[in-house]
């Protein structure tokens, strides 16, 4: 079953010369960078003190690609091909920092490291060396789009960044180890949401060295049948190089990749010509060769080349053990140097012509350095999507719904370069209008009664977080923009991702080559207040602490209260550039409270006293409420209601938070209110009753520097649900109108015994929509028809 091209042989014997020399100089560095401090070219016997102190790195890895490298090199030119290569071992970062060095690349961006003898003196010396460069393909390495530290997303980034870019190949090597994670299985489903005629390439090449730290790997250990039909299952035609002597191996793995991007290339033209969608069944590689390939075969009698020993370093002693130190020398000599590098240390001529020339070079493909090849999103007038507010409260929208509109005609106006991603969620999300323009894109079987599926959809939906997370990662990576909508407790799924992510946006924006990329947008719509269908399984509004973790300076959360703000949150996060926006947004009906000409000021100054809801006029408040959502946005307002009626004397300023961030301190993140500001709107010694979205802590801990923080009382989520209805949802973490007048009454001094009667029929109404919702199984009229009245007493300025 397996398909192997044994009896080929492509290449000729100068070229199969060149390519050995060229994979030998690319090992040669990579032992350099992990073992030498000095003495790069070997001009003298190797002694303790060229060694480095700590041995750090990946050897196991580093062989296998390399020797993808330099024959992807060949293809390239033979072919002149639009190709970049992720691998998924990135912790094989010396290897690729070789190749690049090689090609000419990593010197033009970092000219000390120059293609010379001391430039590859500071190449081995820097690597894994402190104040140097990081032992993974970090940012740091050009070409990458992949660190590769985390393992699991290789595949998923690649399909990504092949999307929408016709003429690009991406190389992708899986390891084998790698494959066992969750993010890694499910990724191979991506080829069939690959549209042959507008996507490029993605060339899988799974690295079965066998082993992974200390274990073998399962893919090894399973019959080989077995995992050809594996990979047939998933679509695909796998090609198998299998071998451990190099001439061989260079010319099967030759002859496999011309096969393999002959059929690529017919796919490609078969569907660009006849406009025949069809899923195709992609090729891809097995590259079966030792773990540690030409390293040391044993070490101290034990078997190291070819098992889990060689996957770090595999001569640990070298500066205290003077065998070890004849085995490196021994080892490094084996590849011999001096038929690789010229007097001056440069590669020689013959290397040097082997790889491609500039940008087709992959360490130097635009496409690796999305920002270069980054275009703006043509974004349609969101203010003329806006809901009509004659008065706050007096119309209600379903936000999401009101946002679909405008995305659908985003969607539109850019049929290149932006894409909705979700797991299954988006007409959920309410942003079904963008199926009036586009649909799902999906190259499986389809039947009539599918909705919005196609082989030229803009909307990808796959019931996989972190596919929809990885893709639209790859995607970003290469230029482009997206949004990812999905439920809020099940965004935790990709937290790992965002994590690195947020690692990689914070390490770019400090490199002066990396050019700044769109945003990673997430839209969460179906949020912990509203699980009406579902319960607590779907309730978790922790993401948002979790983003919080991450450097102040790219993230960033929204939480609009109403359809208006959420259009003008929505068109900021796609303007913005090197960020993580996290937006929280409800689907269901609820009240408009600011028409587009206040959204705009609310969302432009992050958070805002409410002058129409508020009753201190002007004056200093003796209490204030606050509220960060839209369901806290609304009890806030019904508790302002109920004291306004109750204790009309008491001076209540309603505040609305945004932008979530301005709650730190301006030495905390980019978007901090200044102190004075935050004192003058939150006063400095009067209660504030915080109704918020999420887990109440967050707030302490954006507000805990802040003067009035010891007043800062804060009402959120406190891992009370259940499946129930919207009002007794609140009410079960005690986030409802009635405990916030409660809380009112609880803190405002003075207050105690003249609210007594109040606080009494607070409680008891409590209990009364409780009663009815077990009654009637809905919330009580009371609560399902209150409506905002603009008060007599307040003018509106
Ligand atoms: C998600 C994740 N879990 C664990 C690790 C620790 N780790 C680093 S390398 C490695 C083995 C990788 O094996 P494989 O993918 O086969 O790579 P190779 O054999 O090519 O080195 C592990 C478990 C990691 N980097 N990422
Ligand atoms: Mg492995």
């Amino acid at each position: 079953m397996e398909t192997t091209l044994e009896t080929a042989a492509p290449l000729s014997e100068a070229e199969l010369a060149r390519l050995d020399a060229y994979w030998r100089a690319a090992n040669y560095l990579t032992v350099g960078q992990i073992y030498l401090l000095d003495n790069p070219l070997l001009r003298e016997p190797l002694r303790p003190e060229h060694i480095k102190p700590r041995l750090l790195g990946h050897w196991g890895t580093s062989p296998g690609l390399s020797l993808l490298y330099a024959h992807l090199n060949r293809t390239i030119v033979a072919r002149d091909l639009n190709a970049i290569y992720v691998t998924g071992p990135g912790h094989g970062g010396p290897a690729i920092v070789a190749n690049t060095w090689l090609e000419g690349t990593y010197s033009e961006l970092y000219p000390s490291v120059s293609r010379d003898e001391a430039g590859m003196a500071r190449l081995f010396r820097q690597f894994s060396f402190p104040g140097g460069i990081p032992s993974h393909v970090a940012p740091e390495v050009p070409g990458s789009i992949h660190e590769g530290g985390e393992l699991g997303y290789s595949l998923m980034h690649a399909y990504g960044a092949a999307f929408d870019n016709p003429d690009l190949l991406v190389a992708c090597v899986i390891g084998d180890g790698e494959a066992e994670t969750g993010p890694l299985a499910t990724s191979w489903l991506s080829n069939v949401f690959l549209n042959p005629a507008r996507d490029g390439a993605v060339l899988p090449i799974l690295h079965l060295n066998g082993y992974k730290i200390a274990n073998p790997t399962v893919l090894d250990r399973i019959p080989r049948d077995d995992l050809a039909s594996l990979m047939r299952g998933y679509g695909y035609e796998p090609y198998i190089v299998e071998g451990d002597e190099p001439a061989a191996v260079h010319q099967l793995l030759a002859a496999t990749l011309d096969r393999a991007l002959d059929e690529i290339a017919a796919i490609q033209r078969h569907a660009r010509t006849t406009g025949d969608t069809t899923r195709p069944r992609w090729p891809m590689i097995v590259l079966r060769t030792p773990k540690g390939w030409t390293g040391p075969s044993t070490v101290d009698g034990q078997q190291v080349e070819g098992t889990f020993r060689a996957h770090q370093v595999p001569l640990a002693g070298v500066r205290d053990n003077p065998a070890h130190l004849v085995e490196l020398e021994q080892w490094l000599r084996s590849y011999r140097p001096e038929e690789l590098f010229d007097p001056t240390g440069a590669p020689v001529a013959e290397l040097t012509a082997l790889p491609p020339a500039g940008e087709r070079r992959m360490s130097a493909n635009p496409h690796a350095n999305g920002g270069v090849v980054l275009r703006d999103l043509v974004l349609p007038d969101f203010r003329e999507y806006a809901v009509e507010v004659d008065e706050p409260g007096g119309s209600t929208a379903e936000a999401a719904r009101v946002l679909g509109g405008w995305v659908r005609d985003v969607v539109r106006a850019n049929p290149d370069r932006f894409r909705l991603f979700g797991p299954d969620e988006v007409a959920s999300n309410r942003l079904g209008a963008a199926f009036e323009v586009t649909d799902r894109v999906f190259l499986g079987a389809r039947y009539d009664g599918d909705d919005h599926l196609g082989p030229d959809g803009r909307v990808m939906e796959v019931l996989s977080e972190h596919l929809c997370q990885g893709w639209l990662e790859g995607y970003l990576l290469t230029g482009r923009h997206g949004i990812f909508t999905s439920y809020e407790a099940f965004i935790h799924i990709v937290d790992a991702m965002l994590n690195q992510h947020a690692k990689w946006l914070k390490v770019t924006r400090h490199i002066p080559w990396r050019r700044p990329i769109a945003s990673l947008n997430y839209l969460l719509s179906s949020h912990v207040w509203r699980q009406d269908h579902n319960g607590f399984s779907h309730q978790d509004p922790g993401f948002i602490d979790h983003v919080v973790n991450k450097k102040a300076e790219v993230v960033r959360v929204y939480l609009p209260p109403d359809a208006n703000t959420l259009l003008s949150t929505m068109d900021h996060c796609l303007r913005s550039r090197h960020y993580i926006n996290v937006v929280v947004a409800g689907k269901q009906s609820s009240p408009n409270w600011l028409s587009m000409d206040e959204a705009v000021l609310h969302c432009t100054r992050g958070l805002g006293i409410w002058d129409w809801a508020s009753s201190d006029n002007g004056q200093e408040p003796d209490v204030v409420l606050a509220c960060a959502g839209d369901v806290p946005t609304l009890e806030t307002l019904a508790a302002a209601d109920l004291l306004r009626q109750h204790l009309p004397d008491l001076k209540v300023r309603v505040v609305n938070v945004v932008d979530l961030m301005r709650l730190q301190p301006e030495s905390e993140h980019p978007h901090g209110l200044a102190d004075r500001q935050f004192d003058t709107v939150f006063t400095t010694d009067k209660p504030i009753i915080f109704a918020y979205h999420g887990y109440p802590w967050l707030i302490h801990r954006l507000t805990y520097r802040r003067a009035n923080h010891r007043n800062l009382h804060v009402r959120g989520y406190k891992e009370e649900g259940t499946t129930t209805t919207p009002f007794d949802m609140v009410m079960l973490n005690d986030l409802d109108r009635f405990h916030l007048v409660i809380d009112v009454i609880d803190r405002v001094p003075g207050l105690g015994t003249r609210a007594a009667h109040l606080r009494q029929a607070m409680v008891d109404a409590r209990q009364r929509c409780r009663d009815y919702t077990r009654r009637y199984g809905e919330d009580a009229p009371e609560i399902t028809e209150w409506r905002w009245v603009h008060p007599e007493s307040v003018t509106n300025p």
